[in-house]
């Protein structure tokens, strides 16, 4: 069984981060080590949240992994709590990583052409650093657009998406593939580039007119434990594009869906099916 490790906060209520990344990665078969960088008592969107931090636990948690000779399949970073932290992190992909481990980076931290409220620019420039590690990144338009420096557009053609590509590409990155992609009205998806192999691969499925919160999470976790399970990136990408809207549309359908997160409980044995 393929073994791998989410490093990225525990929202204890708000069905993101480790709470969608445990059970997706685990319901596609691969065991799931995970590595909480801060426990919240909800996810930022709630008002008054608690956040603890947990930096000083990743050093001994990770010392000790390797005492017991732990290695990894995969290594996933979602939401991160700090520039320290992702110092941390790189130091952990040093340590951990073997010719097997694929590194996945969602650099999660801005959507709709805002930073979430926790960020700044230089937490920014370190996430491009992060990135510049990983096998494969899922950034959105707007974290691309801050990591790169190019400007963030809400309307735009498919030349703006290569050239967004071409410039996350030059982080260092093996595989970049920008999420919230929409190339025909009434459509959105992906759009990736592979740099081994200079290709470009799009997916477009329906749009829906819908916003919620942990979807990004939803869509990377996906992604790694279809990796995981042995697809190519491109159809681990398309699966997940599929998944995430078609989870989107049945908590649309939920008159008593909560307002912070999607009802992916509820499409897991969907998923299991799709190919
Ligand atoms: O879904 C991304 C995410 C993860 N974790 C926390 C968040 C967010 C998005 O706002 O606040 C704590």
């Amino acid at each position: 069984m393929k073994r791998v490790l989410t490093i990225q906060d525990i929202s204890c209520l708000g069905k993101c981060s480790l709470t969608i990344a445990l059970p997706v990665i685990s319901a596609l078969g691969s065991e799931t080590v995970i590595l909480p960088t801060a426990v919240l008592s909800t996810h930022t969107m709630f008002r008054n949240f608690t956040c603890k931090d947990l930096s000083d636990q990743i050093e001994p948690i990770a010392e000790h992994w390797k005492s017991e000779g732990v290695s990894f399949d995969a290594i996933y970073t979602g939401y991160l709590g700090t520039i320290g932290q992702i110092d941390q992190i790189k130091e952990l992909f040093r340590s951990f990583r073997d010719e097997k481990t694929v590194i996945i980076v969602d650099p999660v931290m801005a959507d709709n052409g805002k930073l979430y409220p926790a960020f700044d620019m230089d937490y920014v420039r370190k996430n491009a650093e992060l990135c510049a590690e990983a096998d494969i990144i899922v950034p959105n338009i707007t974290e691309a657009s801050l990591m790169t420096g190019m400007e963030y557009r809400e309307e735009y053609d498919e030349a703006y998406i290569k050239e967004l590509l071409a410039a996350l590409n030059e982080l260092g990155a093996g595989v970049s593939v920008l999420t919230g992609v929409s190339l025909e009205k009434g459509k959105t998806g992906v759009m990736g580039y592979d740099r081994a192999t200079g290709d470009y691969y799009v997916y477009q499925n329906r749009r829906i007119d819908a916003s919620y919160h942990g979807t990004g999470d939803l869509f990377s976790s996906t992604c790694v434990g279809e990796i995981m399970g042995g697809k190519d990136w491109r159809d681990a990408m398309r699966i997940a594009a599929d998944y995430t809207a078609h989870t989107i549309e049945v908590t649309q359908q939920n008159p008593k869906k909560p307002w912070y997160g999607v009802d992916f409980e509820a499409t897991i044995p969907e998923l299991l099916q799709m190919k």
